[in-house]
């Protein structure tokens, strides 16, 4: 089965308020240091007395879209098949469960996660009722209503916008351990025009 990678632009992820990923991805430990100076009875310095304390801050979370498709060509009448893999922490591609060692140490939790991905009209047709999710890296697919009701995906006819609310995604077990978290996965079918 032939699976090519679909350009990024094409889906995206809001995390919140926050669209764009940040650089900063580890724990950081932010510390404070208080200092007491002072003098004997004879007006001699005496040594001053520090105490400190630490925060750990917890850095954004990155999460990472890796769109693909099934299969990567045809001719019009083609049924194509659309995958939208959201992970995180972030996953080397193709869609291998290996945790990118560069984003590894991120403890924080990604909010509010609305994935958008608007078909082009002009090219594809959205095969009503195709709408699957995955919440397990795959391993098993819900079907999904299109009407924005109280499941997770919807496809608006209308705009020709499917909407995915993922809610929140935690980073597997966290920590310098770095588990990878069960990737999302969002699957859908157009035809080819
Ligand atoms: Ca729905």
């Amino acid at each position: 089965m032939l699976r090519s990678k679909m350009p990024s632009v094409f889906a995206l992820a809001l995390l919140g308020a926050t669209v764009a990923a940040r650089p900063a991805h580890a724990l950081v430990d932010v510390c404070n240091t208080a200092t007491g100076n002072y003098n004997n009875s004879a007006a001699a310095v005496q040594p001053a007395v520090n105490g400190s304390t630490c925060f750990t801050a917890q850095s954004n979370p990155i999460l990472v879209i890796d769109k693909t498709r099934s299969p990567g060509n045809g001719a019009p009448g083609t049924n194509v098949t659309f995958d939208i893999r959201v992970t995180y922490p972030k996953l080397v591609p193709p869609a291998v469960p290996v945790t990118d060692p560069g984003v590894c140490g991120d403890d924080s939790t990604a909010t509010s996660v609305v994935i958008t991905d608007p078909v082009s009209v002009a090219d594809f047709t959205y095969v009503p009722g195709s709408l699957l999710l995955s919440t397990d890296n795959g391993t098993s697919f819900v079907a999904k209503s299109d009407a924005a009701d109280a499941d997770e995906l919807s496809y608006s006819l209308i705009t020709n916008i499917l909407t995915g609310n993922l809610g929140t995604l935690t980073e597997g077990t966290g920590g310098a351990g770095c588990t990878p978290g069960a990737a999302r996965i969002i699957r859908f079918q157009v035809t080819k025009n």
